[in-house]
């Protein structure tokens, strides 16, 4: 402490009030859009993943830590468009208050006129999440623990395919995706043109992986409530351990309707726009269990506060893709559920996060430990 300056580390605590002043700012955010080739790629009921469109995002801080994030843009359309909103929102945070929780309000602020869903909220996300690996880097400490969490080795399913591929296909997948990581859980996207083609595909994944293994399921919002119904009734005998996004993700009555049928449990989340969504969701009685994605709901920063009103309604929480920041947030998370496992940002990560036994533990490295193999970047960056 500076009898003086009464400065005391990298906090000027003002003697007058509560004040405190965080002088480390953000010197440069540094953006690079890259199209990452899929090892195999995911045709869902609504839509579908054939490459990998991630947007990366380094935030140099003036204390000399650099915080690294990615963004998936699901579609190689929205990529240019996401790190041109990131471009030009990068003189806007340079300069200011590196400081998450501020950051991210000052970020919301910034759009209140144009709105908080879409690019808009992926943008705040990225530099979101950047600016807390950030706050690991200079301490030194794994993301789980400035998170307030403990290291743990999270359970995880396979999500790295078994989409749309018909029955015949299945069996075949499913066992390679059980084999890839020694898992015991994996996700089977359904929604085929008929309900028996849904079940035989169950039955045949069933049969080629055995009863232990956990299956849950997903519809990707493309049924109509009458359809989720009937489709419900049928799977009812099938011991799954959920079904995922069966109709809209924002018809939430229609959700709570379906719930008060099923004896599937209902998940759902993937689709929440920061914590609004979530709030939506908890008072309809939408969900039997919420799985987070930590871009759409907003970053660390989002997921913290959605998850508390998940953890309020009683909800378990899954993460939904980006393993390696949620895994650090399901190591502070009480209510932490299933970890979705997919490796698709891993081709340009110089360390990728591993699966063992079926479980992800975070690796022993400041923040996320995210560093780009520099090599590969250039070879899949697009400009
Ligand atoms: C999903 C995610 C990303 C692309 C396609 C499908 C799916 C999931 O909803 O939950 O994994
Ligand atoms: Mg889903």
């Amino acid at each position: 402490m500076n009898e003086r300056t009464g400065r005391c580390g990298l906090l000027n605590l003002q003697k007058k009030g509560l004040v405190v002043v965080s002088e480390i700012t953000i010197t440069k955010l540094k953006i690079c859009p890259v199209l990452v080739p899929l090892r195999r790629p995911v045709v869902v009921m609504t839509g579908q993943v054939t490459m990998a469109p991630l947007v990366l995002i380094d935030l140099e801080r003036s204390d000399g830590s650099v915080g690294r994030s990615y963004l998936f843009t699901y579609s190689p359309i929205a990529l240019k468009a996401t790190a041109a909103l990131l471009r030009d929102l990068a003189p806007v945070v340079e300069g200011t208050p590196a400081e998450p929780r501020g950051l991210h309000t000052r970020l919301l602020g910034q759009f209140k006129l144009l709105g908080t869903e879409g690019v808009t909220l992926m943008a705040i996300a990225g530099i979101d999440m950047a600016a807390w690996d950030a706050v690991g880097q200079s301490i030194g400490r794994p993301l789980y623990q400035v998170l307030g969490g403990a290291a743990k080795a999270l359970s995880a399913y396979n999500s790295n395919g078994m989409g749309l591929i018909g029955p015949g296909r299945v069996a075949g997948e499913a066992r390679d995706l059980l084999a890839e990581g020694g898992f015991s859980a994996l996700k089977v996207r359904l929604g085929y043109p008929d309900v028996d083609t849904d079940l035989a595909v169950l039955d045949e994944v069933r049969t080629a992986v055995g009863e232990a293994t956990t299956i849950v399921t997903d519809y990707n919002q493309g049924l109509s409530v009458a359809e989720a119904k009937q489709r419900l009734t049928v799977l009812a005998g099938k011991k799954l351990g959920w079904i995922e996004e069966p109709i809209a993700f924002d018809n939430y009555d229609g959700l709570a309707e379906l719930r008060a049928v099923s004896t599937i449990p209902i998940q759902g989340g993937e689709n929440h726009w920061g914590p609004g969504d979530m709030a939506r969701a908890t008072s309809a009685g939408a969900l039997d269990l919420v799985m987070i994605d930590a871009m759409k709901i907003g970053g660390v920063t989002g997921w913290l506060e959605a998850s508390s009103l998940a953890r309020a309604a009683g909800w378990p929480v899954s993460s939904h893709l980006f393993p390696e920041v949620s895994t650090h947030l399901m190591c502070a998370d009480p209510g932490a559920h299933w970890l979705e496992w997919v490796d698709w940002a891993n081709p340009i990560l110089k360390d990728p996060y591993e699966v063992v036994n079926g479980k992800v533990t975070p690796p022993d490295r400041p923040g996320m430990g995210l560093e780009w193999d520099e090599g590969k970047v250039a070879q899949y960056a697009i400009g």
